[in-house]
């Protein structure tokens, strides 16, 4: 039989889950005492997102938990990670515990437990309480040792049966969506904001990794970062700059630091003149970012092409699709570089290019320049213009395709020899998709949010079959 009839079988132990994070999916906002968040204030704001869409209710999952935790338990994947919503267990961002919102977690622990799940939580992922950004948000340092004292608290009441913590989810959306370029809450457009957030993700990381060893005997923690390859639209040296400091902000600012204990030098003297930026950096904080970890989470989605302002016109005769001008937003005008396509790639409906390729470049990458604890894949998945059809299946074969490509793509990194523990497919539900609101449908999962009922898209079917099978068939 030819190679790529064969099907090809994944490595023992090798964990396979979904996953989700609290504001897309839950609902209930103001239930059992939960506090306002920074993605209440902004989803609230008018003309912040798509149609004015917010997580008001969106999936429901709050009031559907034991619906999903059956349909988790019917996936089949021995894993799921979530993240806990900061402002349902402490309100305020710091003092008084909300005893209830940590009763929701701790049921959904419970129940992935009775099921045979691994439940991974995540400890962040963006929904800031609002009185935290009120006094300045993560450009604050306050901020890192309130979420020290949140992790603790977490890890206090989940430990200590849960043993495999992610402390932040994606920080860079949390710092350069956030604060430079203002398209996430809570819309600031200032990069020296940016950088200094940056900076206190990154320490509030290392400061929970700590809190997490603290309060759970063999506990394992990691953080999940996006990483997406960065490459020149030419040979130019105008372009190579430019694909570098793209690749400086959106990958080697937080593997740097993270793994290698100090941050990239190409962007500290890129960022030198902005203020608070890197000034907010004190003694010791590097060390603790790079607290040794057991496990590296990596979200990718797609490669980037970029060219300089100025080869605008050369990348577009050689073939790219590129915008009528450079990028005016605070983000990219100060990086100088510009987002570039390939038309013969296709691309979801979120304008991402496929390339399953890339995922096993981008992991080969990190193994070679970094020699990292074990990866995971802890996010995957695509956008697709899903519809219930008449009768009443959603059938999803680009999500399929998509999933199993890149599932290729990662055991091809792992015959190379790259140490990847598991993948985790994004997302379980379709669900609140940040600034684009609803249109955007990633889920396994199709939900009907007027009526929150749920039905299995065919790439639910296909994932559970090459789970049992723990083999990728040809
Ligand atoms: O929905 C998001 C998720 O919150 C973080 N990673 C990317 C996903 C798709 O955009």
């Amino acid at each position: 039989m030819p190679a790529n009839r064969q099907s090809r079988s994944f490595p023992e132990g090798f964990l396979f889950g979904t996953k989700t994070s609290a504001y897309q999916i839950e609902g209930s906002v103001d239930a059992d005492g939960r506090g306002v968040s920074i993605w209440d204030t902004y989803s609230h704001t008018p003309g912040a997102t798509r149609h004015g869409d917010t997580g008001d209710v969106t999936s429901d999952h709050y009031r559907h938990l034991d619906e999903d935790l059956d349909l988790i338990a019917g996936l089949g994947a021995p894993a799921f990670c979530f993240s806990v919503a900061w402002p349902r267990v402490q309100p305020l961002g710091s003092g008084p515990v909300n005893q209830r919102g940590l009763d929701f977690y701790r049921r959904l622990v419970d129940g992935l437990l009775r099921r045979g799940v691994t439940p991974v939580p995540t400890l962040f992922h963006w929904d800031l309480p609002q009185p935290l950004q009120d006094v300045g948000g993560w450009p604050a340092r306050d901020t890192a040792g309130r979420f020290a004292d949140y992790a603790a608290i977490v890890a206090g009441a989940l430990g200590p049966e849960v043993k495999m913590w992610v402390t932040h989810n994606e920080p860079w959306c949390a710092a350069w969506l956030g604060y430079a370029l203002g398209v996430h809450a809570p819309g600031r457009r200032d990069v020296g904001l940016a950088v200094a957030a940056t900076h206190h993700l990154l320490l509030s990381h290392g400061l929970a990794v700590q809190a997490i060893r603290a309060a759970v005997p063999g506990g394992r923690a990691g953080i999940d970062l996006s990483l997406m390859p960065t490459r020149p639209a030419s040979a130019h040296e105008d372009d190579l700059a430019a694909a570098r400091r793209a690749d400086g902000n959106l990958n080697r600012l937080f593997l740097d630091p993270v793994l290698r204990g100090e941050y990239p030098a190409d962007m500290l003297a890129h960022y030198a003149a902005r203020q608070p930026g890197f000034g907010v950096v004190q003694d010791g904080d590097l060390r603790t970012i790079a607290e040794p970890l057991d496990f590296l989470g990596v979200n990718f989605y797609g490669p980037r092409t970029v060219c300089a302002p100025n080869r605008m016109a050369e990348a577009r005769a050689a073939g790219y699709w590129v915008p009528a001008a450079p990028p005016e937003d605070p983000l990219n005008a100060d990086l100088r570089d510009v987002e570039v396509h390939r038309p013969e790639f296709e691309r979801t409906p979120m304008d991402w290019e496929i390339e399953p390729a890339a995922l096993t470049e981008l992991l080969l990458r990190v193994r070679d320049d970094y020699a990292p604890p074990p990866l995971y894949v802890l996010e995957n998945g695509m956008a697709n213009d899903d519809y219930v059809a008449p009768d009443g299946e959603v059938r999803d074969p680009e999500r399929i395709a998509y999933l199993r490509d890149h599932l290729g793509a990662l055991l091809d990194a792992i015959s190379a020899g790259v140490d990847v523990r598991g993948y985790f497919a994004w997302s379980l539900l379709d669900n609140f998709e940040w600034a684009n609101g609803f249109s955007k449908r990633f889920g396994l999962v199709w939900v009907d949010y007027p009526s929150g009922a749920r039905i299995p898209k065919s790439s639910f079917a296909w994932y559970r079959d090459t789970i049992r099978a723990h083999a990728l068939a040809p």
